[in-house]
């Protein structure tokens, strides 16, 4: 495998708080629900910080929780600097941020600011009065002989152009749902709010950001039709708005305006962005910190937004796509790692292709697997414990926009309702915002009510938090010792900061070295296969109770993973 790398990047790999911290991401309506409401809130997080500071997590990345219709579960804002009520007070999050200080654990929030809520005040009085100054917050245009602008088609499905009430042949557009009308970046007023909003926050004592959709920002000014990529005889809006060409003005000043000003951290979602564009997004002197790079997540489907069209990948594929992600940041900056978040489905379900192993040798094994790349790890809710993805009968039992949207869409594509249910239980959002399973009771000790927000999925007697945490040999134990090894071991400097190299292995094996100081060597059979590898060293860490050696090789059992202190003692 070629591997091309900058050495001197490498060598001058300046140390940064943010690249020390292993993040945990939390889903607030589905963590815990301290008020039996049936909604998870502020106080149910402050109450499981023991939790998450046992497990050894230095920093939160808390999900929106800012006013909201919630159509999109607080991806839809209506105010900026309001706490949703179901989730409580800005009293209850002062109050988590300091509790969380105390614990050595810092925090970042959610910024959506490519879109708000419909309901937001600015995009109220843009409707009410087309002379407001607000109306140029948002995008409006005419229509074509009574056709929307164009045949742009938004990431939830149907036309990004909803009429105006009232007003002939005028449209507001939306690059999600309807509800969440895009915001003008154009218009430099709009920026100037939107970066004094950025500051208050910060000045709140926040760590910093996860900035949601950001790639959206700019729009092809043109506005024109894109060819036809569906039976709906529309075309993909990210042809069009996905970063354009111009983005890079709007994000330059993003940063000066305000993540720039202060110590914090900014991690870009940035889906869309190629390689070789890397250096702008996250280089020396880039717009964020890091970038969570999406080209090996949805390795299961091929349009992240289209779940009807899957893949059948084998784990060289997934390796093939892992090394170019990790050797094109390596080249440019700082990533930032996950298996798992709020739109992806879980994990163990996704990526362990036999189901025998979807247990916790599976949820080990690919813990061991991206937790030690170079970058900053993410972890999301439920994954430190296994959770696995639901099977649902009735797309009843959905609440995901996108799950009821490509649903409706499979079976425009022509599959059968048996088929469309299929897709949307391997891919469904809703699949990681189940409520928390924090033991084996009827509601998974989620909420003080019987009350839940969304269906659990159901395996809580097998899996769940309180089994876990007392069990050695549990997920949950093995999260700990990889964080211990990552941060508070003799390997830490290797494993945050050391050079990443790919390992030439059999195809089913995923196998890197991280160099520092001290050299470590990780291997992850992806098959349920023995398969053997060329390793010597100490054993630091091991999904299984053993290693087989066999004629000074070494052989993995299937699904093993294993961390290796290479060559020894001496080394
Ligand atoms: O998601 C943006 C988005 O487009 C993702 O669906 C992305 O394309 C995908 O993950 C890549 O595989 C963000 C939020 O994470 C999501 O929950 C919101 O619904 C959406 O923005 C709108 O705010």
């Amino acid at each position: 495998m070629e591997t091309v790398l900058n050495k001197e990047k490498i060598l001058s790999e300046e140390q940064s708080f943010w690249k020390e911290e292993v993040v945990y991401q939390i889903y607030p309506k589905s963590f815990y629900d301290s008020d039996g409401d049936g909604i998870g809130d502020i106080k149910g997080i402050t109450q499981k910080l023991d939790y998450l500071s046992n497990l050894g997590v230095t920093m939160l990345w808390i999900c929106p929780i800012f006013t909201s219709p919630m159509v999109d579960n607080g991806y839809d804002i209506a105010d900026y600097k309001g706490i949703q009520v179901e989730f409580g007070t800005m009293e209850d999050l002062t109050e988590l941020i300091e509790a969380a200080k105390i614990k050595g654990i810092k925090l970042i929030l959610d910024l959506v600011v490519n879109h708000s809520s419909d309901e937001h005040a600015w995009f109220q009085t843009a409707l009410t009065d087309s002379n407001s100054p607000y109306r140029d917050y948002y995008i409006f245009k005419s229509g074509e002989a009574g056709n929307p602008p164009n045949n742009w088609r938004s990431i939830f499905g149907g036309s990004v152009w909803e009429p105006v009430q009232n007003e002939e042949n005028m449209y507001y557009f939306h690059t999600f749902d309807k509800k969440q009308p895009d915001l003008n970046w154009e218009n430099p007023e709009l920026r100037q709010e939107i970066y004094e909003m950025i500051n208050w926050w910060l000045e709140k004592g926040i760590a910093g950001f996860r900035i949601d959709s950001i790639t959206f920002i700019k729009k092809d000014q043109d506005y024109g039709n894109a060819p036809i990529d569906g039976n709906d005889g529309l075309s993909s809006v990210k042809h069009k708005t996905r970063n354009r060409p111009g983005i890079e003005t709007f994000l330059a000043e993003l940063n000066r305006e305000t993540f720039q000003k202060y110590e914090c951290v900014s991690v870009g979602e940035a889906p869309g962005v190629p390689y070789d564009q890397y250096d702008q997004y996250i280089g020396e002197d880039g717009y964020f910190n890091m970038i969570f790079d999406f080209h090996y997540a949805d390795i299961d489907v091929e349009n992240g937004s289209e779940w009807f069209r899957r893949t059948n990948w084998e784990p060289q594929d997934l390796k093939e796509l892992l090394f170019k992600s990790q050797t094109a940041i390596q080249n440019s900056g700082w990533g930032a790692n996950f298996l798992e978040n709020h739109d992806q489905p879980r994990s163990l379900s996704k990526y362990i292709t036999d189901e025998t192993y979807q247990n916790e040798i599976g949820a080990k094994a690919l813990g061991t697997l991206f937790f030690f790349l170079r970058g900053t790890p993410f972890i999301y809710q439920g994954q430190e414990i296994g959770m696995k993805n639901f099977q649902r009968e009735s797309i009843e039992d959905f609440n995901d926009v996108s799950s009821i949207d490509n649903y409706h869409r499979s079976i425009m594509e022509g599959f059968s309702e048996e088929e469309a249910m299929n897709f949307v239980n391997h891919r469904s959002r809703d699949n990681t915002r189940t409520p928390f399973q924090w033991d084996a009771s009827e509601n998974a000790g989620f909420s003080k009510s019987n009350k839940t927000w969304l269906k659990l999925t159901g395996d809580q007697i097998e899996v769940n938090a309180a089994d876990q945490v007392q069990r050695p040999e549990s997920i949950y134990s093995y999260y700990q010792q990889m964080i211990q090894l990552r941060n508070r071991s003799v390997y830490r400097n290797a494993l945050i900061y050391g050079q990443f190299t790919p390992l030439e292995t059999a195809d089913a094996v995923i196998g890197y070295e991280r160099s520092g100081e001290k050299t470590l060597q990780i291997f992850v059979n992806l098959s349920n296969q023995e398969q053997i590898i060329e390793a010597v060293g100490e054993v630091l860490l091991n999904n299984y109770p053993e290693l087989t050696e066999q004629n000074h090789a070494k052989i993995l059992k299937p699904y093993q993973a294993v961390v290796i202190r290479k060559g020894g003692n001496h080394d």
